[in-house]
């Protein structure tokens, strides 16, 4: 082997070990149930109105007063997706708050233990938010293969344009991202 392939060989081989990222677009769920609900321009919920910016034009929404838990149990969107590799990942998802009593969501993968997402004090504009927040929870161990991940109702007044899985801690999403696959359904 020549010098100059065995050094473009090294560089390569980190690059082709680290699993991609994966990038779903929220209004490709495969379910939602209300009051979670995809919104467009042309599709905006009774007394809501249309947030410009989000990826596709298109996003979901649990409206402010439509309700939330513990008196409104419903309200949820699913995911179906296929990792290529194992790894430990990063959740990212791109939202809209509308205030304090309006930042989150309930966050369940496959059968582990749910958990909030949100609860930052961002509000009023598109921004990424991420899972784990602390650095002493864990990332999420995920294995290869195909994966459910359910967005649950847990404050009404929320929105959700994109979702992210990332095995690399460093990286940080800016703006909109390419969707790399769907989220089951068609976006
Ligand atoms: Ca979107």
């Amino acid at each position: 082997m020549k010098h100059s392939c065995l050094i473009w060989l090294c560089l390569a081989v980190p690059l082709l070990a680290a699993p991609p990222r994966l990038v779903i677009e929220a209004e490709s769920a495969v379910e939602t149930e209300a009051p979670m609900v995809v919104v467009t321009a042309e599709q905006v919920p009774a007394g809501s109105a249309f947030v410009p910016g989000a990826s596709g034009d298109s996003y979901l929404e649990i409206p402010e007063k439509a309700g939330n838990p513990p008196k409104l149990e419903k309200g949820f969107a699913r995911f179906e997706f296929d990792l290529p590799a194992d790894g430990d990942y990063i959740l990212w998802a791109r939202v809209w708050w509308e205030g304090e009593c309006s930042n989150s969501f309930t966050v369940q993968i496959d059968d582990q233990p749910a958990f909030l997402f949100g609860e930052n004090a961002t509000y009023r504009t598109w921004h990424w938010v991420k899972y784990p927040v602390a650095r002493i929870t864990p990332p999420l161990r995920l294995e290869k293969g195909p994966h459910v991940l359910r967005v649950s109702n847990r404050e009404d007044g929320v929105r959700l344009d994109q979702i992210l899985l990332s095995p690399n801690k460093r990286f940080v999403p800016v703006g909109i991202e390419t969707p790399t696959t769907t989220g089951g359904g068609t976006p």
